[in-house]
């Protein structure tokens, strides 16, 4: 396709609670989103106009990666988007990241501008995204992530919530001074039939190992990175440490990545998240390695609005992904949600149906929550 412009927005939602991991509290969603709009050759060769939605799951501030909304803006300005203007008429998604290659890093940023560009082609062809990532389910099992709480009565109170709304897995966060306690008190309360898994959100060391050892009575499905983004060989000896599984997050940047944590026994489990690595496509590719040597995978989540939730929902629902995701419910984080919710019916939420991400910004929803625009153009900035 051709893209005619490229419109970034920053949007800002209340969340329902403060969510509380072992890097900081988040109160509010900030969220780039990114529409392009463009047109392409049809199947008799008239042009036909097209636009998409793409997500960037950068957080305000750069602490659970490098990336951040204000640094994700200029690099799509400054960077990304002249690069796509350029290449004219060659604009594909499969594209997108070979013509981004040149822009080290800023994996967010290039995935939610192939996110937008893969919806808008979708969407002229009718086709939708789960169909054509190659999903074989029309739902996906539910999990949910819990913050941090304030103390061990209030966090069973809260998983007590989630397990009556129906979430079929319960992740915890952990963090120094929140581990063994609150976790144990969760597989008191409701037995080993809970499926119960922890994320340290990279807040341990490998000194710490001791500690994570007492975790593996506890039959947890497994621990999701306990150590640092770039330790790939402590992570390698620390499960084999532990009985737990091992599962990375962070570490995992690329495909290539997931296949040398996998190649160095330093994941036996991988959280894909499709902003961390770059893209959808990217993601199925982590999909297909992990599938390729045995190693389970599930979708994370980064309290995507309904736009990112859709694309999750979609990729989750590909044969690899046998364990639950962070796939939740709209209501998990927000009110109102910025498309129409997601809900969960019997523990599972529904791969949407329509072409492309199959759902759309609620426009006067996203009126009310942007909170700075900029539509970029072949010839620059147009406004601000
Ligand atoms: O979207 O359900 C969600 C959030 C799941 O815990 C979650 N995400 O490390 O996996 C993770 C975290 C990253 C975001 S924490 C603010
Ligand atoms: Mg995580």
């Amino acid at each position: 396709m051709r893209l005619r412009d490229i419109e970034l927005r920053i949007v800002r939602m209340p969340l329902r609670s403060p969510f509380r991991t072992s890097f900081g509290v988040e109160t509010e969603k900030v969220a780039l989103l990114v529409r392009v709009r463009g047109d392409l050759r049809g199947p008799g060769g008239d042009r036909v106009e097209t636009g998409g939605w793409g997500e960037c799951v950068a957080m305000e501030e750069p602490l659970y990666s490098a990336e951040y909304v204000a640094g994700a803006v200029q690099v799509t300005r400054d960077f990304l988007a002249p690069r796509l203007f350029a290449a004219g008429d060659a604009v594909t998604a499969e594209r997108v990241g070979p013509l981004l290659a040149g822009v080290v890093g800023h994996r967010m940023a290039k995935a939610a501008v192939e996110m937008a560009v893969l919806d808008a082609e979708l969407r002229a062809r009718g086709v939708p995204l789960a169909e054509h990532l190659g999903a074989v389910r029309d739902r996906v099992p539910s999990g949910v992530s819990v913050g941090i709480q304030p103390s061990v009565p209030e966090l069973l109170d809260v998983v007590a919530g989630y397990l009556d709304e129906g979430y079929v897995r319960i992740k915890l966060k952990i963090a120094p001074g929140w581990v063994l306690e609150p976790v144990r008190a969760v597989r008191e309360r409701w037995g080993d039939d809970l499926l119960l898994q922890v994320d340290a959100n990279a807040a341990f060391t490998l000194a710490d190992a001791p500690l994570l050892q007492r975790l593996d009575e506890l039959g947890l499905l497994l621990i999701e990175q306990p150590l640092a983004e770039d330790d790939l060989v402590q992570h390698a000896e620390l499960a084999r440490m532990l009985r737990t599984p091992v599962c990375l997050d962070e570490s995992v940047v690329s495909a290539r990545a997931a296949a040398d944590a996998i190649r160095l026994g330093a994941a036996r489990v991988i959280n894909v998240k499709p902003g961390r690595v770059g893209g959808y496509l990217e993601a199925r590719r982590v999909h297909d390695v992990a599938v390729a040597n045995g190693v389970a995978v599930w979708c994370g989540g980064m309290l995507e609005t309904g736009l990112g939730r859709a694309a999750n929902a979609a990729l989750a629902a590909l044969p690899g992904f046998t364990l639950p995701g962070d796939v939740s419910a709209s209501s998990r984080f927000y009110e109102t949600d910025l498309t129409r919710p997601f809900v969960l019916e019997d523990g599972h939420v529904a791969v949407p149906t329509g072409p492309g991400l199959g759902v759309e910004p609620v426009p006067e929803l996203l009126a009310e929550w942007t909170s700075w625009r900029q539509v970029l153009s072949p010839d620059g900035p147009v406004g601000g």
